[in-house]
Protein backbone atom coordinates (compact mmCIF):
# COMPACT_ATOMS: atom_id res chain seq x y z
CA UNK A 1 0.00 0.00 0.00
CA UNK A 2 1.54 3.27 -1.15
CA UNK A 3 2.10 5.86 2.20
CA UNK A 4 1.13 8.74 0.13
CA UNK A 5 -0.93 10.27 -2.49
CA UNK A 6 1.92 12.91 -4.05
CA UNK A 7 1.97 12.14 -7.63
CA UNK A 8 5.22 13.41 -8.28
CA UNK A 9 5.91 9.72 -5.81
CA UNK A 10 4.18 7.55 -7.31
CA UNK A 11 4.93 8.43 -10.54
CA UNK A 12 8.45 8.41 -10.47
CA UNK A 13 8.08 5.02 -8.53
CA UNK A 14 5.42 3.76 -11.89
CA UNK A 15 8.36 4.43 -14.31
CA UNK A 16 11.03 2.73 -11.88
CA UNK A 17 8.57 -0.24 -11.78
CA UNK A 18 8.84 -0.51 -15.70
CA UNK A 19 12.31 0.08 -15.37
CA UNK A 20 13.68 -2.07 -13.21
CA UNK A 21 10.32 -4.99 -13.19
CA UNK A 22 10.09 -6.05 -9.50
CA UNK A 23 7.70 -8.93 -8.68
CA UNK A 24 6.75 -7.10 -5.45
CA UNK A 25 6.66 -3.86 -4.34
CA UNK A 26 7.07 -3.15 -0.18
CA UNK A 27 6.67 0.31 1.50
CA UNK A 28 9.32 0.85 4.53
CA UNK A 29 7.45 2.40 7.19
CA UNK A 30 9.72 1.96 10.39
CA UNK A 31 7.51 -0.18 12.38
CA UNK A 32 8.90 -3.00 14.36
CA UNK A 33 7.44 -5.53 12.73
CA UNK A 34 8.32 -5.15 9.70
CA UNK A 35 12.00 -4.63 10.60
CA UNK A 36 12.10 -8.09 12.24
CA UNK A 37 10.45 -9.37 9.39
CA UNK A 38 13.15 -8.28 6.89
CA UNK A 39 16.25 -9.14 9.30
CA UNK A 40 14.62 -12.56 9.47
CA UNK A 41 14.65 -12.31 6.01
CA UNK A 42 17.99 -11.61 5.56
CA UNK A 43 19.18 -14.11 7.88
CA UNK A 44 17.22 -17.11 6.33
CA UNK A 45 19.14 -16.07 2.76
CA UNK A 46 22.72 -15.68 4.81
CA UNK A 47 22.76 -12.09 3.52
CA UNK A 48 23.26 -11.19 7.31
CA UNK A 49 23.77 -13.12 10.15
CA UNK A 50 22.06 -12.23 13.73
CA UNK A 51 24.58 -11.92 16.48
CA UNK A 52 24.80 -13.52 20.26
CA UNK A 53 21.29 -11.69 21.47
CA UNK A 54 22.59 -11.63 24.67
CA UNK A 55 25.76 -9.64 24.34
CA UNK A 56 24.64 -7.73 20.91
CA UNK A 57 20.81 -7.23 21.19
CA UNK A 58 19.38 -6.73 17.32
CA UNK A 59 23.07 -6.62 15.99
CA UNK A 60 23.39 -8.30 12.85
CA UNK A 61 26.60 -9.11 10.60
CA UNK A 62 26.84 -8.54 7.00
CA UNK A 63 29.90 -9.24 4.27
CA UNK A 64 29.92 -7.38 1.34
CA UNK A 65 31.28 -8.60 -2.22
CA UNK A 66 35.17 -9.09 -1.89
CA UNK A 67 35.18 -6.44 -5.12
CA UNK A 68 32.92 -4.40 -3.04
CA UNK A 69 34.09 -2.92 0.23
CA UNK A 70 34.85 0.79 -0.44
CA UNK A 71 33.64 3.96 -1.99
CA UNK A 72 34.74 4.07 -5.88
CA UNK A 73 35.53 7.71 -6.82
CA UNK A 74 36.43 6.97 -10.02
CA UNK A 75 32.82 5.66 -11.04
CA UNK A 76 31.36 8.47 -9.44
CA UNK A 77 30.07 10.96 -11.76
CA UNK A 78 28.05 14.28 -11.59
CA UNK A 79 25.62 14.52 -14.53
CA UNK A 80 25.63 18.47 -15.04
CA UNK A 81 24.73 19.74 -18.10
CA UNK A 82 28.62 20.33 -19.14
CA UNK A 83 31.67 19.33 -17.93
CA UNK A 84 32.52 22.85 -16.79
CA UNK A 85 29.53 22.48 -14.31
CA UNK A 86 31.23 19.51 -12.52
CA UNK A 87 34.43 21.46 -12.72
CA UNK A 88 38.11 19.84 -12.79
CA UNK A 89 38.11 17.90 -10.09
CA UNK A 90 34.75 15.39 -10.73
CA UNK A 91 34.21 12.75 -13.08
CA UNK A 92 31.45 13.93 -15.69
CA UNK A 93 28.97 12.62 -17.77
CA UNK A 94 26.66 13.55 -20.33
CA UNK A 95 22.75 13.56 -18.51
CA UNK A 96 21.56 11.92 -21.67
CA UNK A 97 24.46 9.41 -21.84
CA UNK A 98 24.37 8.59 -18.21
CA UNK A 99 20.72 7.97 -18.01
CA UNK A 100 20.83 6.06 -21.20
CA UNK A 101 23.75 3.83 -19.83
CA UNK A 102 22.20 3.71 -16.50
CA UNK A 103 18.69 2.47 -17.69
CA UNK A 104 20.56 -0.26 -20.29
CA UNK A 105 21.93 -1.60 -16.81
CA UNK A 106 19.10 -1.37 -14.29
CA UNK A 107 16.59 -2.85 -16.99
CA UNK A 108 14.94 -5.91 -15.39
CA UNK A 109 17.31 -6.29 -12.63
CA UNK A 110 14.52 -6.54 -9.99
CA UNK A 111 13.24 -9.35 -11.90
CA UNK A 112 12.23 -12.30 -9.00
CA UNK A 113 13.41 -8.75 -6.40
CA UNK A 114 11.56 -7.04 -4.37
CA UNK A 115 11.14 -3.51 -4.57
CA UNK A 116 11.55 -1.69 -1.26
CA UNK A 117 10.96 2.25 -1.12
CA UNK A 118 12.39 4.18 1.83
CA UNK A 119 10.84 7.65 2.16
CA UNK A 120 13.32 9.38 4.43
CA UNK A 121 14.19 12.44 5.37
CA UNK A 122 18.41 13.87 5.95
CA UNK A 123 17.38 15.86 9.21
CA UNK A 124 15.14 16.21 12.10
CA UNK A 125 11.29 15.67 10.11
CA UNK A 126 10.05 18.72 9.92
CA UNK A 127 13.07 20.92 10.79
CA UNK A 128 13.83 23.65 8.13
CA UNK A 129 16.91 22.34 7.22
CA UNK A 130 15.37 19.14 6.26
CA UNK A 131 15.11 17.48 3.19
CA UNK A 132 13.10 14.53 1.90
CA UNK A 133 14.76 11.93 -0.61
CA UNK A 134 12.93 8.35 -1.42
CA UNK A 135 15.10 5.38 -2.30
CA UNK A 136 14.27 2.30 -4.18
CA UNK A 137 16.27 -0.69 -3.59
CA UNK A 138 16.51 -4.47 -3.90
CA UNK A 139 18.74 -4.78 -1.10
CA UNK A 140 17.25 -5.78 2.42
CA UNK A 141 20.63 -4.48 3.48
CA UNK A 142 20.36 -1.06 2.55
CA UNK A 143 16.63 -0.50 3.73
CA UNK A 144 18.27 -1.75 7.52
CA UNK A 145 21.06 0.46 7.47
CA UNK A 146 19.13 3.39 5.80
CA UNK A 147 16.58 2.74 9.28
CA UNK A 148 19.46 3.31 11.32
CA UNK A 149 21.15 5.98 9.57
CA UNK A 150 18.07 8.18 8.47
CA UNK A 151 14.52 9.16 9.97
CA UNK A 152 12.36 6.47 7.65
CA UNK A 153 8.33 6.67 7.30
CA UNK A 154 5.02 7.80 6.81
CA UNK A 155 5.33 11.11 8.66
CA UNK A 156 8.15 11.75 6.52
CA UNK A 157 6.08 11.98 3.62
CA UNK A 158 2.90 13.24 5.42
CA UNK A 159 6.03 16.61 5.59
CA UNK A 160 6.73 16.29 2.19
CA UNK A 161 2.73 16.83 1.27
CA UNK A 162 2.57 17.35 -2.45
CA UNK A 163 5.59 19.41 -2.86
CA UNK A 164 7.87 17.79 -5.76
CA UNK A 165 11.06 18.84 -3.87
CA UNK A 166 12.63 15.28 -3.38
CA UNK A 167 15.43 13.48 -3.67
CA UNK A 168 14.98 10.40 -6.36
CA UNK A 169 17.26 7.83 -5.35
CA UNK A 170 17.23 4.68 -7.04
CA UNK A 171 19.67 2.14 -6.24
CA UNK A 172 20.02 -1.56 -8.30
CA UNK A 173 22.43 -4.32 -6.91
CA UNK A 174 22.83 -6.01 -10.24
CA UNK A 175 25.43 -8.71 -10.11
CA UNK A 176 27.93 -6.30 -7.90
CA UNK A 177 29.72 -6.08 -11.01
CA UNK A 178 32.75 -3.69 -10.89
CA UNK A 179 33.26 -3.05 -14.56
CA UNK A 180 29.93 -2.13 -14.59
CA UNK A 181 29.25 -0.43 -11.52
CA UNK A 182 28.31 3.71 -11.35
CA UNK A 183 27.00 5.90 -9.20
CA UNK A 184 25.88 8.93 -10.67
CA UNK A 185 24.02 12.39 -9.84
CA UNK A 186 21.78 14.75 -11.56
CA UNK A 187 21.77 17.50 -9.46
CA UNK A 188 19.41 19.29 -11.70
CA UNK A 189 16.73 16.44 -11.54
CA UNK A 190 17.33 16.03 -7.70
CA UNK A 191 18.02 12.53 -8.65
CA UNK A 192 20.59 9.61 -7.92
CA UNK A 193 21.35 6.68 -9.59
CA UNK A 194 23.82 3.76 -8.16
CA UNK A 195 24.16 0.39 -10.20
CA UNK A 196 26.34 -3.08 -9.21
CA UNK A 197 27.55 -2.10 -5.60
CA UNK A 198 26.16 -3.02 -2.46
CA UNK A 199 28.49 -0.83 -0.01
CA UNK A 200 27.88 1.79 2.23
CA UNK A 201 28.49 5.02 0.61
CA UNK A 202 27.96 3.54 -2.85
CA UNK A 203 24.27 2.68 -1.59
CA UNK A 204 23.20 4.25 1.69
CA UNK A 205 22.19 7.28 -1.16
CA UNK A 206 21.16 9.78 2.00
CA UNK A 207 24.48 9.65 3.15
CA UNK A 208 27.43 11.03 0.64
CA UNK A 209 24.83 11.04 -2.34
CA UNK A 210 22.19 13.53 -1.27
CA UNK A 211 23.64 14.78 1.76
CA UNK A 212 26.70 15.78 0.18
CA UNK A 213 26.61 16.05 -3.33
CA UNK A 214 23.34 17.08 -4.21
CA UNK A 215 23.23 18.72 -0.90
CA UNK A 216 25.79 20.85 -1.78
CA UNK A 217 24.32 21.84 -5.22
CA UNK A 218 21.41 22.50 -3.55
CA UNK A 219 22.96 24.75 -0.82
CA UNK A 220 24.44 26.81 -3.59
CA UNK A 221 21.42 27.05 -5.40
CA UNK A 222 19.62 28.31 -1.92
CA UNK A 223 22.43 30.07 0.38
CA UNK A 224 23.20 27.37 2.63
CA UNK A 225 26.20 24.89 2.83
CA UNK A 226 26.28 21.00 3.07
CA UNK A 227 29.57 19.70 4.54
CA UNK A 228 32.00 16.66 5.38
CA UNK A 229 32.15 17.84 8.78
CA UNK A 230 31.42 16.75 12.11
CA UNK A 231 29.64 18.81 14.88
CA UNK A 232 30.63 18.63 18.45
CA UNK A 233 29.46 20.64 21.72
CA UNK A 234 32.41 21.20 24.42
CA UNK A 235 30.95 22.35 27.72
CA UNK A 236 33.39 24.05 30.01
CA UNK A 237 32.97 23.89 33.59
CA UNK A 238 30.89 26.79 33.43
CA UNK A 239 28.46 25.18 32.09
CA UNK A 240 28.89 27.25 28.38
CA UNK A 241 28.93 24.92 25.33
CA UNK A 242 30.55 25.93 22.34
CA UNK A 243 30.15 24.03 19.20
CA UNK A 244 32.99 23.54 16.95
CA UNK A 245 32.42 21.79 13.12
CA UNK A 246 35.22 19.97 11.81
CA UNK A 247 36.29 18.64 7.95
CA UNK A 248 38.15 16.01 8.21
CA UNK A 249 38.51 13.86 5.04
CA UNK A 250 37.49 9.90 5.38
CA UNK A 251 39.19 7.82 7.95
CA UNK A 252 41.21 11.12 9.08
CA UNK A 253 39.71 10.73 12.44
CA UNK A 254 35.54 12.89 12.52
CA UNK A 255 34.08 10.24 14.31
CA UNK A 256 36.96 10.16 17.07
CA UNK A 257 36.49 13.95 17.73
CA UNK A 258 33.15 14.23 17.73
CA UNK A 259 32.82 11.53 20.32
CA UNK A 260 35.93 12.18 22.55
CA UNK A 261 36.39 11.67 26.01
CA UNK A 262 38.02 14.46 27.83
CA UNK A 263 41.71 13.62 29.91
CA UNK A 264 41.01 13.05 33.08
CA UNK A 265 42.10 16.64 34.17
CA UNK A 266 39.81 18.57 32.40
CA UNK A 267 36.87 15.79 33.19
CA UNK A 268 37.83 16.67 36.70
CA UNK A 269 37.37 20.21 35.99
CA UNK A 270 33.96 19.83 34.67
CA UNK A 271 34.76 19.69 31.19
CA UNK A 272 32.38 17.33 28.66
CA UNK A 273 31.89 17.15 25.29
CA UNK A 274 28.63 16.22 23.35
CA UNK A 275 28.04 14.85 20.01
CA UNK A 276 25.98 16.08 17.50
CA UNK A 277 27.15 14.77 14.11
CA UNK A 278 30.19 12.52 13.49
CA UNK A 279 30.28 13.25 9.40
CA UNK A 280 27.77 15.60 7.57
CA UNK A 281 26.77 19.04 8.92
CA UNK A 282 24.24 21.12 6.96
CA UNK A 283 24.99 24.96 7.90
CA UNK A 284 22.47 27.89 7.33
CA UNK A 285 22.50 31.53 8.87
CA UNK A 286 19.99 31.80 12.13
CA UNK A 287 17.91 35.04 12.65
CA UNK A 288 20.72 35.95 15.13
CA UNK A 289 22.83 36.34 12.32
CA UNK A 290 25.57 33.57 13.55
CA UNK A 291 25.78 30.01 12.03
CA UNK A 292 23.73 27.31 12.86
CA UNK A 293 24.40 23.48 11.58
CA UNK A 294 22.27 20.79 11.57
CA UNK A 295 23.51 16.64 11.50
CA UNK A 296 20.97 15.29 8.43
CA UNK A 297 22.32 11.92 9.47
CA UNK A 298 19.94 9.54 12.57
CA UNK A 299 23.00 7.18 13.17
CA UNK A 300 26.54 6.75 12.57
CA UNK A 301 28.50 4.68 9.81
CA UNK A 302 31.65 4.45 11.52
CA UNK A 303 35.01 2.79 10.88
CA UNK A 304 35.55 -0.37 13.03
CA UNK A 305 39.35 -1.07 13.15
CA UNK A 306 41.02 1.32 15.52
CA UNK A 307 37.55 1.84 17.61
CA UNK A 308 38.21 0.45 21.28
CA UNK A 309 37.40 0.92 24.43
CA UNK A 310 40.41 3.49 24.78
CA UNK A 311 40.41 5.00 21.87
CA UNK A 312 36.92 5.92 21.06
CA UNK A 313 34.77 4.79 24.21
CA UNK A 314 31.32 6.16 23.11
CA UNK A 315 31.65 5.00 19.91
CA UNK A 316 31.99 1.39 20.96
CA UNK A 317 29.78 2.14 23.47
CA UNK A 318 27.17 2.91 20.61
CA UNK A 319 27.67 -0.59 18.97
CA UNK A 320 26.42 -2.47 21.44
CA UNK A 321 22.72 -2.43 20.67
CA UNK A 322 20.80 -1.95 17.45
CA UNK A 323 23.89 -2.62 15.03
CA UNK A 324 25.04 -3.79 11.91
CA UNK A 325 28.47 -5.03 11.58
CA UNK A 326 30.03 -4.89 7.91
CA UNK A 327 33.07 -6.68 6.47
CA UNK A 328 34.75 -7.67 10.06
CA UNK A 329 35.55 -10.59 11.64
CA UNK A 330 32.85 -13.48 13.29
CA UNK A 331 33.72 -15.06 16.36
CA UNK A 332 32.17 -17.89 16.02
CA UNK A 333 32.89 -19.32 19.79
CA UNK A 334 30.92 -16.54 21.15
CA UNK A 335 29.10 -15.63 18.27
CA UNK A 336 29.92 -12.29 17.99
CA UNK A 337 32.58 -10.02 16.30
CA UNK A 338 35.59 -8.59 16.17
CA UNK A 339 38.23 -6.27 14.14
CA UNK A 340 42.09 -4.98 14.78
CA UNK A 341 42.41 -2.79 17.12
CA UNK A 342 39.92 -4.02 19.91
CA UNK A 343 41.79 -5.70 21.93
CA UNK A 344 44.87 -7.58 22.13
CA UNK A 345 42.68 -10.98 22.03
CA UNK A 346 41.60 -12.16 18.69
CA UNK A 347 39.15 -14.99 18.27
CA UNK A 348 40.92 -18.17 17.06
CA UNK A 349 38.22 -19.68 15.77
CA UNK A 350 36.29 -17.42 13.46
CA UNK A 351 35.13 -16.06 9.98
CA UNK A 352 37.65 -13.13 7.99
CA UNK A 353 35.51 -10.50 6.56
CA UNK A 354 35.87 -12.16 3.20
CA UNK A 355 33.94 -15.39 4.47
CA UNK A 356 37.07 -17.83 5.04
CA UNK A 357 37.96 -19.55 8.54
CA UNK A 358 40.51 -17.33 10.56
CA UNK A 359 42.46 -17.72 13.08
CA UNK A 360 43.53 -14.55 14.77
CA UNK A 361 46.64 -16.04 16.51
CA UNK A 362 47.96 -17.94 13.73
CA UNK A 363 46.43 -15.61 10.15
CA UNK A 364 48.92 -12.95 9.17
CA UNK A 365 46.48 -11.49 7.22
CA UNK A 366 43.51 -8.93 8.86
CA UNK A 367 40.59 -10.61 9.92
CA UNK A 368 38.91 -7.05 9.39
CA UNK A 369 38.66 -4.99 6.53
CA UNK A 370 40.62 -1.71 6.75
CA UNK A 371 37.24 -0.17 6.18
CA UNK A 372 34.86 -2.60 7.87
CA UNK A 373 32.48 -0.34 9.30
CA UNK A 374 29.74 -0.16 11.76
CA UNK A 375 25.93 1.03 11.66
CA UNK A 376 24.94 2.69 14.86
CA UNK A 377 21.71 4.25 15.99
CA UNK A 378 23.36 7.97 17.15
CA UNK A 379 20.70 7.47 20.10
CA UNK A 380 22.85 4.66 21.44
CA UNK A 381 25.57 7.28 21.86
CA UNK A 382 26.84 8.00 25.58
CA UNK A 383 27.59 11.21 24.64
CA UNK A 384 24.81 12.34 22.49
CA UNK A 385 24.19 16.06 22.67
CA UNK A 386 21.13 17.38 24.28
CA UNK A 387 20.70 19.29 20.87
CA UNK A 388 20.99 16.77 18.89
CA UNK A 389 17.47 16.62 17.47
CA UNK A 390 17.22 20.46 17.90
CA UNK A 391 15.36 21.31 14.72
CA UNK A 392 16.68 24.84 14.42
CA UNK A 393 20.74 23.49 14.99
CA UNK A 394 23.46 24.38 17.37
CA UNK A 395 25.40 28.06 17.15
CA UNK A 396 29.03 27.49 15.30
CA UNK A 397 31.50 28.98 17.51
CA UNK A 398 34.50 27.62 14.95
CA UNK A 399 35.35 25.31 11.54
CA UNK A 400 38.41 23.39 12.22
CA UNK A 401 39.87 22.25 8.54
CA UNK A 402 42.71 19.11 9.16
CA UNK A 403 44.21 16.11 7.32
CA UNK A 404 46.47 13.42 8.16
CA UNK A 405 49.80 14.94 6.98
CA UNK A 406 53.32 13.33 8.31
CA UNK A 407 55.20 16.31 7.73
CA UNK A 408 54.29 20.18 6.97
CA UNK A 409 51.13 21.07 8.55
CA UNK A 410 51.48 22.23 12.38
CA UNK A 411 49.31 20.64 15.03
CA UNK A 412 47.21 23.47 14.94
CA UNK A 413 47.00 27.07 13.44
CA UNK A 414 44.68 29.85 13.16
CA UNK A 415 43.59 32.10 9.75
CA UNK A 416 43.78 35.48 9.93
CA UNK A 417 40.12 36.60 8.74
CA UNK A 418 37.37 34.59 6.97
CA UNK A 419 38.77 34.65 3.62
CA UNK A 420 42.01 33.42 5.03
CA UNK A 421 40.38 30.34 6.50
CA UNK A 422 38.20 29.88 3.47
CA UNK A 423 41.94 29.33 1.58
CA UNK A 424 43.07 27.25 4.13
CA UNK A 425 40.04 24.98 4.01
CA UNK A 426 40.93 25.28 0.16
CA UNK A 427 44.25 24.04 -0.02
CA UNK A 428 43.87 21.21 2.28
CA UNK A 429 46.02 17.78 1.71
CA UNK A 430 45.71 14.71 2.87
CA UNK A 431 46.34 10.84 3.06
CA UNK A 432 44.47 8.96 1.21
CA UNK A 433 42.53 5.82 3.09
CA UNK A 434 40.61 2.99 2.98
CA UNK A 435 37.84 4.50 2.97
CA UNK A 436 37.53 4.86 -0.98
CA UNK A 437 39.43 2.28 -3.57
CA UNK A 438 42.98 2.69 -4.25
CA UNK A 439 46.44 3.42 -3.32
CA UNK A 440 46.25 4.25 0.34
CA UNK A 441 48.84 6.98 1.66
CA UNK A 442 49.44 9.17 -1.08
CA UNK A 443 49.40 12.94 -0.45
CA UNK A 444 46.81 14.74 -2.46
CA UNK A 445 44.56 17.78 -2.38
CA UNK A 446 41.54 17.65 -0.44
CA UNK A 447 39.68 20.96 -0.29
CA UNK A 448 37.40 20.87 2.83
CA UNK A 449 37.63 17.39 2.67
CA UNK A 450 34.93 17.82 -0.16
CA UNK A 451 37.33 16.47 -3.17
CA UNK A 452 35.50 13.40 -3.74
CA UNK A 453 31.51 15.17 -2.04
CA UNK A 454 31.31 18.14 -4.03
CA UNK A 455 28.12 18.10 -6.59
CA UNK A 456 29.07 20.94 -8.37
CA UNK A 457 32.37 22.93 -9.75
CA UNK A 458 34.85 23.58 -6.48
CA UNK A 459 35.80 26.62 -7.34
CA UNK A 460 32.05 27.69 -7.20
CA UNK A 461 31.62 25.90 -4.35
CA UNK A 462 34.95 28.06 -2.99
CA UNK A 463 33.38 31.23 -3.90
CA UNK A 464 30.18 30.15 -2.24
CA UNK A 465 31.95 29.81 1.43
CA UNK A 466 33.37 33.42 0.39
CA UNK A 467 29.77 34.72 -0.33
CA UNK A 468 28.59 32.85 2.90
CA UNK A 469 31.06 35.03 5.20
CA UNK A 470 30.90 38.29 3.29
CA UNK A 471 27.05 38.03 4.48
CA UNK A 472 28.12 37.34 8.16
CA UNK A 473 29.01 40.23 10.59
CA UNK A 474 32.92 39.48 11.47
CA UNK A 475 32.06 39.81 15.08
CA UNK A 476 29.88 36.60 14.65
CA UNK A 477 31.09 34.55 12.09
CA UNK A 478 32.65 31.16 13.29
CA UNK A 479 36.68 31.50 13.47
CA UNK A 480 39.01 29.44 10.84
CA UNK A 481 41.27 26.51 12.27
CA UNK A 482 43.39 24.20 10.74
CA UNK A 483 44.40 20.95 12.56
CA UNK A 484 46.75 17.68 11.86
CA UNK A 485 46.67 14.80 14.64
CA UNK A 486 48.89 13.16 12.42
CA UNK A 487 52.62 14.73 12.57
CA UNK A 488 55.15 11.82 12.56
CA UNK A 489 58.63 11.87 13.79
CA UNK A 490 61.48 10.31 11.89
CA UNK A 491 60.90 7.12 13.18
CA UNK A 492 57.48 6.97 11.58
CA UNK A 493 55.82 7.63 15.25
CA UNK A 494 52.43 9.78 16.20
CA UNK A 495 54.24 12.85 17.62
CA UNK A 496 51.24 13.70 19.11
CA UNK A 497 49.02 11.56 21.16
CA UNK A 498 45.32 12.32 19.68
CA UNK A 499 42.24 11.23 20.14
CA UNK A 500 41.08 12.69 24.17
CA UNK A 501 44.09 14.75 24.31
CA UNK A 502 42.51 16.31 20.83
CA UNK A 503 40.69 18.69 23.70
CA UNK A 504 43.72 20.08 24.38
CA UNK A 505 44.13 21.89 21.33
CA UNK A 506 39.95 22.37 21.19
CA UNK A 507 40.80 23.86 24.39
CA UNK A 508 43.28 26.61 22.55
CA UNK A 509 40.66 26.98 20.06
CA UNK A 510 38.07 28.44 21.99
CA UNK A 511 40.28 30.32 24.23
CA UNK A 512 41.42 32.05 20.69
CA UNK A 513 37.93 32.40 20.01
CA UNK A 514 36.62 34.15 23.42
CA UNK A 515 39.73 36.20 23.36
CA UNK A 516 41.43 34.85 26.13
CA UNK A 517 45.15 33.91 24.99
CA UNK A 518 47.79 35.32 22.90
CA UNK A 519 49.51 33.74 19.39
CA UNK A 520 52.26 33.68 17.15
CA UNK A 521 51.76 35.28 14.16
CA UNK A 522 53.49 33.12 11.12
CA UNK A 523 53.55 33.35 7.23
CA UNK A 524 50.71 30.75 7.57
CA UNK A 525 48.52 31.94 9.98
CA UNK A 526 48.63 32.57 13.82
CA UNK A 527 50.20 29.54 16.10
CA UNK A 528 50.15 28.70 19.62
CA UNK A 529 52.67 29.34 21.92
CA UNK A 530 53.99 25.84 23.06
CA UNK A 531 53.16 27.05 26.68
CA UNK A 532 49.40 27.82 25.58
CA UNK A 533 48.95 24.22 24.75
CA UNK A 534 48.05 22.57 28.01
CA UNK A 535 49.81 19.15 28.45
CA UNK A 536 49.56 18.58 31.68
CA UNK A 537 49.80 14.36 32.60
CA UNK A 538 50.70 13.96 29.15
CA UNK A 539 54.48 15.24 29.72
CA UNK A 540 55.57 11.50 29.56
CA UNK A 541 53.77 11.34 25.83
CA UNK A 542 54.98 14.86 24.68
CA UNK A 543 57.25 17.02 26.06
CA UNK A 544 57.51 20.70 25.52
CA UNK A 545 59.90 20.86 22.84
CA UNK A 546 58.55 17.75 20.45
CA UNK A 547 55.64 19.98 21.29
CA UNK A 548 57.80 22.96 20.01
CA UNK A 549 58.54 20.86 16.73
CA UNK A 550 55.04 20.67 15.88
CA UNK A 551 54.61 23.98 16.68
CA UNK A 552 57.14 25.15 13.60
CA UNK A 553 56.26 26.80 10.04
CA UNK A 554 59.62 25.56 7.67
CA UNK A 555 59.10 28.51 5.57
CA UNK A 556 61.16 26.27 2.71
CA UNK A 557 58.43 23.26 2.97
CA UNK A 558 55.98 25.70 2.91
CA UNK A 559 57.48 27.48 -0.30
CA UNK A 560 57.37 24.15 -2.28
CA UNK A 561 53.97 23.61 -0.29
CA UNK A 562 52.99 27.28 -2.37
CA UNK A 563 54.54 25.77 -5.68
CA UNK A 564 52.22 22.97 -5.07
CA UNK A 565 48.78 25.19 -4.27
CA UNK A 566 49.71 27.63 -7.09
CA UNK A 567 49.63 24.34 -9.54
CA UNK A 568 46.73 23.23 -8.46
CA UNK A 569 44.57 26.78 -8.59
CA UNK A 570 45.52 26.43 -12.13
CA UNK A 571 43.42 23.85 -12.90
CA UNK A 572 40.91 26.45 -12.25
CA UNK A 573 41.82 28.46 -14.77
CA UNK A 574 39.58 32.20 -14.53
CA UNK A 575 36.86 30.46 -11.99
CA UNK A 576 38.92 30.50 -9.19
CA UNK A 577 37.86 33.17 -6.89
CA UNK A 578 40.06 36.14 -6.62
CA UNK A 579 39.80 36.18 -2.96
CA UNK A 580 41.89 33.20 -3.33
CA UNK A 581 44.60 33.89 -5.81
CA UNK A 582 45.08 37.16 -3.76
CA UNK A 583 45.70 34.73 -0.55
CA UNK A 584 48.11 32.50 -2.43
CA UNK A 585 49.82 35.95 -3.43
CA UNK A 586 50.26 36.84 0.22
CA UNK A 587 51.53 33.43 1.30
CA UNK A 588 53.89 33.86 -0.76
CA UNK A 589 54.74 37.26 0.08
CA UNK A 590 54.97 35.85 3.65
CA UNK A 591 56.93 33.26 3.21
CA UNK A 592 59.80 35.48 0.67
P1 LIG B 1 34.78 8.50 7.75
O1 LIG B 1 33.69 7.79 8.46
O2 LIG B 1 35.42 7.68 6.67
O3 LIG B 1 34.38 9.83 7.23
O4 LIG B 1 36.02 8.65 8.80
P2 LIG B 1 36.26 9.59 10.08
O5 LIG B 1 36.81 10.90 9.63
O6 LIG B 1 35.07 9.61 10.95
O7 LIG B 1 37.48 8.84 10.82
P3 LIG B 1 37.51 8.02 12.20
O8 LIG B 1 37.22 8.89 13.39
O9 LIG B 1 36.71 6.81 12.06
O10 LIG B 1 39.07 7.64 12.28
C1 LIG B 1 39.69 6.88 11.29
C2 LIG B 1 41.00 6.34 11.76
O11 LIG B 1 41.84 7.39 12.27
C3 LIG B 1 40.85 5.33 12.88
O12 LIG B 1 41.68 4.24 12.61
C4 LIG B 1 41.33 6.07 14.10
O13 LIG B 1 41.89 5.21 15.04
C5 LIG B 1 42.34 7.06 13.54
N1 LIG B 1 42.38 8.30 14.37
C6 LIG B 1 41.33 9.07 14.75
N2 LIG B 1 41.72 10.11 15.53
C7 LIG B 1 43.07 10.00 15.64
C8 LIG B 1 44.06 10.79 16.32
O14 LIG B 1 43.79 11.79 16.98
N3 LIG B 1 45.35 10.36 16.19
C9 LIG B 1 45.69 9.26 15.47
N4 LIG B 1 46.97 8.93 15.40
N5 LIG B 1 44.78 8.48 14.82
C10 LIG B 1 43.49 8.85 14.90
C1 LIG C 1 33.52 8.27 4.12
O1 LIG C 1 34.14 7.55 3.32
O2 LIG C 1 33.76 9.49 4.27
C2 LIG C 1 32.47 7.68 4.97
C3 LIG C 1 32.03 6.32 4.66
O3 LIG C 1 31.94 8.34 5.84
S1 LIG C 1 31.01 6.25 3.27
O4 LIG C 1 29.62 6.20 3.71
O5 LIG C 1 31.34 5.01 2.57
O6 LIG C 1 31.20 7.40 2.44
MN1 LIG D 1 32.85 10.47 5.93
Amino acid sequence: MALTTNKSVLDWIEDQKKLVTPDRVVWIDDSDEQRESLRAEACSTGEMTKLNQDLLPDCYLHRTAVNDVARVEHRTFICAPTKDDAGPTNNWMDPDEAYKLLYGIAKGSYKGRTMYVIPYSMGPVGSPFSKVGIELTDSIYVVLNMLIMTRVGKDVLDFLGDSDDWVRCLHCKCDIDEEKRYICHFPQDNAIISVNSGYGGNVLLGKKCFALRIASYQGHKEGWQAEHMLILGVENPQGEIHYICGAFPSACGKTNLAMLIPPEGYYKKGYRVWCVGDDIAWIRKGADGRLYAINPENGFFGVAPGTNEKSNYNALASTKQGTIFTNVVHDLDSNTVWWEGLDDNPPVNAVDWKGNPWNGKESNEKGANPNSRFTSPAVNCPCISSEFENPQGVPITAFIFGGRRAKLAPLVYESRDWNHGVFVGAVMASETTAAASGAVGIVRRDPMAMLPFCGYNMADYWQHWIDIGAGLDPEKAPKVFNVNWFRKDDDGNFCWPGFGDNLRVLDWIISRCSGDVEAVETPIGYLPYAEDINIEGIEDEINIESLRSILDVDKQLWREEAAGISEFFEGFSDRLPKALSSELEKLNKNLE
